[in-house]
């Protein structure tokens, strides 16, 4: 693709799609004729890998996600199809500039973090490995909130991200399957003799199809992603509409309608709210019509259904795609129900991203049975053969049973989701080898016990495409410089990368490529807050949604603790920092409101006190999503993950720090583990407890022998407790202060401190040796080819769905 095709393209789509002449088009304008530009370029691949899948008869794997969090395609688009540099020239000579214009584009925010962001990665790697895969999730109307900051607390706006419309999105109005809710269940005897359900009497929403194209690397095989929007029925309008109610039918248009409208901005707390589960079936029932419908196009019979189809739950959201599966196949295609169970227990898996028992979804039995009155009777019969199967294993073991139960019978009865998840799949996976463990040993160590071997371990992955190739170009191209650009689709070549550690040429370029992207984000932070900081400063960085668990607190003391060695000039030699965090607070979570606000009040005086002189700055940068990762990541020296240990699934922002030449400073939760065996121990910064420890210590955790016991930690708290950082309203903080002290902290702060800031100051030591501290960064980046997401989807294509390679593109 010539930069002369790209031009021609150009001006067509300006004069055409845009209706705009050179003279009026504005900034927008021309980021639609890209994207429409780019977009041509994936069309023909892209029905054509379609093609090629349903010409081969592929064994298909579908990932069904309740988030996607994409973030922009424009630049991600030019760079997989390896034409971003004829794109650049194209618009120079057209008097534009193609960073500015990608800066138009909206994120596609369609999810909170971490699980969402994976989502994302998985589809890059899928396409880019050639497999045959889909994603399948929900057109949100209103993604992740955008967040601001006012007085230094957090505020909530929606994010329209589709107000100028989404350029990289195929409507199509006539893919269209009914989802049904409410109503009731009717029992007949079908012609077969067998005892069979009617679902009448229901609330039917349509759910249409909006297809997006996921370019691989090289542009080979480009992948679907099909996101569902809600709209009414047509029955359902009809109804009003013969009855002159005009308003009423228009009134329930947009209530259905509603269902897709927002993302649900908590990522770690069950949301027990009507809505949400109506989401989550609303998606999934969609996209198993879609998958069924797909599949009967060229097979007869259902036999081969299991043979041709994997699904990947993303969490237990998408889980009651397993009584959704049997519904289909027994009330709709009228299977007998042990043929449909073999089935759809050989179809799907489970993945499960959190240990905490608040994140861990169950919904109300009442709830159910209004809403979905025949998926709980499939879950009572699923439970009954499970729970017989079990006391045939295990006799006389009633209490087992009872842990086991897909129902919770204490209190209110609940329907176990993650229960049925691990039932109806024939693999369940954790994302890091911790986690795995604990997950068999705590969690769900009852189904470890009668189902060994079905819980397996699938370390997370982030794509080097967008975490590398795109959001740090100058590190990608003396990489490339050096190895090749194998490492694009290879990131195990990285590991050539440690011949160059001592190489003062390689030392010099990596050294300096930092710099620029420090510089960089340093005129980001001065041109938005108003905030000078110091791009030779060490830059450390703590960026991921705001949790208790994820200790943002203990970067705060170790914060103040430096501002108060600073001031009392006791450690004259401190090294200049800049810490830098960024991350959003579920709206409903006020602790983590107020942690929010707690950094923005020490930023405050700590950036203004003149005794400091600039040697400490703390900065808070608002709304962080996937475009500010972009910048923040490859600016990073210090990487902060510092959950409690046992608390943290995976982690995979630790990952995109690492490969961007960060060093970690962390515990032994999640893949730091795996990161630190990776990288070698002497390129961590290890501290705190691990997680037996943290278990062990539990029971007589005593937060209080911490604080008197140490001096520091004590002036620190002291200064939270009594105001020092809110004068106006010296009580703010109290309640921060008795979490950690009167109450009992369950994420056992206290302890770690004293570890977590000797670590530091050994950070700060070997930051003033800036070629010790490269070669170190260089290190790490040569340890991280684990972390491809291409590893880890070809783990889950070889090991959980089977599904091969397919050659999309060559004539045949
Ligand atoms: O697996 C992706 C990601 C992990 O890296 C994080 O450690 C984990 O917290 C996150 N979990 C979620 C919410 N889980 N639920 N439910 O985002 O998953």
């Amino acid at each position: 693709m010539s930069k002369e095709e790209i031009q021609v393209s150009l001006g067509d789509h300006l004069f055409y799609s845009s209706s705009k002449y050179h003279t009026d088009a504005t900034m927008h304008d021309w980021f639609q004729t890209t994207a429409y530009a780019v977009r041509d370029r994936l069309v023909e691949r892209w029905m054509k890998t379609m093609q090629r899948y349903y010409e081969k008869d592929a064994r298909r794997a579908y990932y069904l996600s309740l988030e996607f969090l994409v973030g922009r395609t424009l630049s991600n688009a030019t760079l997989n199809l390896e034409i971003n540099e004829q794109c650049k020239s194209a618009l120079y000579e057209l008097g534009q500039e193609f960073e500015a214009i990608a800066e138009m584009e909206a994120d596609a925010a369609l999810g909170n973090g971490g699980l969402g962001r994976l989502a994302a990665c998985f589809l890059d790697s899928m396409a880019t490995l050639d497999l045959p895969c889909y994603g399948y999730g929900i057109r949100y109307e209103y993604g992740m909130f955008r967040q601001s900051i006012e007085n230094g607390m957090q505020m909530e706006h929606p994010d329209n991200w589709l107000r100028y419309g989404n350029p990289w999105e195929f409507p199509r109005p006539e893919l269209l399957y009914p989802v049904k809710f409410y109503g009731r269940v009717v029992e007949y005897r079908h012609e077969d003799g067998l005892l069979r359900h009617h679902w009448v009497e229901t609330d039917d929403v349509m759910a249409m199809a909006y297809d997006t194209p996921v370019p691989g690397y090289g542009g080979k095989t480009v992948n679907n992603m099909r996101l569902w929007a809600a709209k009414s029925s047509r029955d359902f309008e009809l109804r009003y509409f013969n009855q002159g109610n005009y308003i009423q039918a228009v009134a329930d248009k947009n209530e259905s309608e509603n269902l897709s409208k927002v993302l649900y901005p908590d990522d770690s707390t069950e949301m027990g709210r009507e809505l949400r589960l109506k989401q989550q079936y609303f998606f999934v029932s969609a996209s198993l019509q879609d998958m069924l419908y797909r599949y009967k196009k060229n097979h007869t019979g259902w036999a081969q259904l299991p043979d041709k189809v994997a699904v990947q739950l993303n969490d237990t959201h998408p889980s009651i795609a397993i009584p959704e599966m049997m519904r289909l196949l027994v009330d709709v295609h009228k299977l007998a129900w042990d043929d449909a169970w073999g089935m759809t227990s050989r179809i799907f898996s489970y993945t499960n991203h959190t240990l905490m028992p608040e994140a861990l979804e169950s919904w109300p039995v009442a709830m159910f049975e209004l809403m979905l009155p025949r998926h709980l009777q499939i879950i009572y019969e699923i439970n009954h053969r499970f729970l017989q199967q079990v006391m045939h294993q295990f006799p006389g073991d009633g209490e087992l049973l009872q842990r086991l139960s897909l129902i919770d019978e204490g209190g209110v009865r609940r329907v176990r989701m993650s229960h049925l998840a691990i039932v109806g799949s024939h693999t369940v996976n954790g994302v890091a080898a911790l986690h795995t463990e604990l997950m068999k040993s705590t969690i769900f160590a009852d189904f470890e016990y009668v189902m060994p071997g079905k819980i397996i371990n699938m370390t997370n992955g982030v794509t080097p495409r967008r975490w590398l190739n795109q959001a740090n170009p100058g590190l990608a191209r003396i990489i490339t410089e050096r190895i090749g650009k194998g490492w694009l689709t290879d990131l195990d070549q990285l590991q050539r990368l440690r011949g160059y550690a001592e190489d003062e040429g390689f030392w010099q370029q990596f050294h300096a490529a930092k710099q620029a992207n420090k510089e960089r984000l340093a005129g980001l932070i001065g041109r938005q807050l108003s905030i000078e900081v110091d791009p030779a400063s060490l830059f450390d960085i703590q960026i991921k949604r705001i949790h208790e668990y994820k200790r943002q607190l203990l970067n705060v003391l170790h914060v103040i603790t430096l501002y108060n060695r600073i001031r009392a000039g006791t450690h004259p030699d401190i090294v200049s920092r800049t810490v830098i965090i960024a991350g959003k607070a579920a709206p409903g979570y006020a602790m983590a409101k107020l942690i929010i606000r707690l950094i923005n009040d020490v930023a405050e005086i700590v950036n203004n006190d003149h005794q400091i002189g600039g040697k400490l700055k703390m900065v808070f940068i608002p709304n962080y999503d996937v475009s500010n990762a972009e910048r923040i990541v490859p600016a990073a020296d210090l990487s902060e993950q510092i959950s409690t240990a046992g608390t943290e699934a995976s982690g995979t922002g630790n990952m995109k720090l690492a490969l961007n030449g960060a060093l970690t400073i962390g515990t032994l939760d999640g893949a730091n583990i795996e990161i630190r065996e990776e990288v070698g121990a002497e390129n961590f910064f290890l501290f705190g407890l691990a997680a037996e420890e943290v278990k062990a210590l539990r029971p007589r955790y005593d937060p209080l022998a911490f604080y008197h016991g140490n001096a520091e930690l004590k002036q620190a708290l002291d200064m939270i407790a009594s105001g020092y950082f809110c004068p106006d309203e010296p009580g703010r903080y109290a309640e921060i202060a008795d979490a950690l002290l009167k109450h009992g902290d369950g994420f056992m702060l206290l302890a770690d401190y004293a570890s977590y800031v000797a670590c530091q100051d050994k950070v700060g030591e070997l930051y003033r040796d800036p070629q010790e501290w490269t070669k170190r960064a260089i290190l790490n980046v040569a340890g991280m080819g684990k972390f491809s997401s291409d590893r880890t989807v070809r783990e889950y294509a070889e090991r959980i769905w089977h599904v091969a390679p397919i050659d999309t593109q060559t004539e045949q």
